[in-house]
């Protein structure tokens, strides 16, 4: 006490809010990478995780905090009472189970809408303008569901849908390609999961369309199915290796936060509500390309997409409404 007062003269209290807040529900081990990703970026100045196991908490905290002589300051704070996230520009939800080995993700749906029943209200009581990214699987639903608990306009209530399948996409056409990843061009739109649609007709490497290339013939339509069925079985390949998928995902929220918190109007395969949308006509939440800016998403982008592509993503819409009619909360 008195070293400091020796070293510090008082001018006035120093304020307890900062700049640009944000929460992680669910120190996991996807909110964990999402919260090492966001610390690297250097993208906020403050950072609070909540949970329901104190122990884990206190012990990632300390872990975080150890590393701040290596990256930009930033404020850490852990604690299960939702007081602690006040104030939040954006709440990341991953909390509650995941997968096991060969399960589905919509199998998980009644098990973590109970959990999100505890968690939404709270976050949107100590911070009633918080934009809030939606990952906890599965993803579609809990961010309709989401949307619903938290009272909110839809464009504060996104998910991070198939930004990630975008990701294992272009990483996937770059091993084919040679070409970095971040050259390759692609979306996956529609459910995160298993009838997630590949927007070939968009595919492109500077400018150059693949599927429009005559040279390929029935060979590019095998390829063209083997590298999504990659991407879909993906998830479940990496949770039989490794019980969980947590990098790529912690990454790509990274990016998303980064673009939420600094209107950088980034585009981004986000969860949103689609109604009005490709001949969607009524309230359900998947991915399209959306544009991200510091209030929300502010646009859907329309893909000009073949009408194969709008019969299966009106498929997957389908199939999510039906789910989401049957939902208890
Ligand atoms: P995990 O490692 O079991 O972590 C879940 C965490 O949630 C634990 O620390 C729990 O203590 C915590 N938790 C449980 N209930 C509550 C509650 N009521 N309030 C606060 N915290 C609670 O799971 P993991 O981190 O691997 O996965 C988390 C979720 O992310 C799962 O639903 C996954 O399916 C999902 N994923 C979503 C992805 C996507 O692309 N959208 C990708 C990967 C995983």
């Amino acid at each position: 006490e008195d070293t400091v007062e020796a070293l510090l003269h008082n001018l006035q209290p120093p304020k307890t809010a900062s700049g640009s807040k944000v929460s992680v529900v669910g120190v996991g081990q996807v909110g964990m990478a999402c919260a090492y990703s966001i610390l690297q970026q250097g993208i906020v100045s403050e950072l609070s995780l909540v949970d329901v196991v104190p122990e884990k908490l206190e012990g990632e905290m300390m872990d975080l905090k150890h590393g701040l002589a290596f990256t930009r300051p930033c404020v850490i704070k852990a604690g299960s009472d939702y007081s602690i996230t006040a104030g939040s520009h954006l709440c990341i939800i991953t909390a509650g189970c995941r997968q096991r080995e060969g399960e589905s993700r919509l199998s998980l749906v009644q098990r973590n809408i109970k959990i999100f029943r505890g968690i939404v209200p709270d976050l949107v009581k100590h911070s009633p303008e918080t934009l809030i990214l939606v990952v906890s699987n599965p993803v579609d639903i809990l961010t309709y569901v989401t949307w619903k608990l938290s009272g909110l306009p839809k464009e504060h209530v996104f998910g991070s849908g198939t930004n990630l399948d975008s990701a294992r996409f272009r990483f996937m056409l770059s091993e084919k390609l040679n070409i970095a990843a971040s050259n390759c061009h692609g979306w996956i739109i529609g459910e995160h999961g298993d009838s997630s649609v590949a927007v070939w007709s968009g595919v492109n490497v500077a400018g150059v369309n693949l599927s429009a290339l005559k040279t390929g013939g029935e060979k590019y339509k095998t390829w063209e199915t083997e590298i999504h069925q990659k991407v879909i079985k993906s998830a479940y390949d990496i949770i039989k290796l490794k019980g969980y998928t947590s990098w790529a995902i912690g990454l790509s929220v990274a990016k998303i936060a980064c673009g939420a918190l600094q209107n950088n109007r980034h585009v981004f395969a986000l969860s949103t509500n689609v109604n009005g949308i490709h001949g969607i006509d009524y309230d359900v939440f998947l991915s399209l390309p959306c544009v991200l800016g510091s209030n929300g998403l502010t646009h859907i982008i329309r893909q000009d997409l073949e009408a194969e592509e709008i019969e299966q993503l009106q498929k997957s819409a389908k199939n999510l409404y039906e789910i989401q009619q049957s939902l208890d909360f």
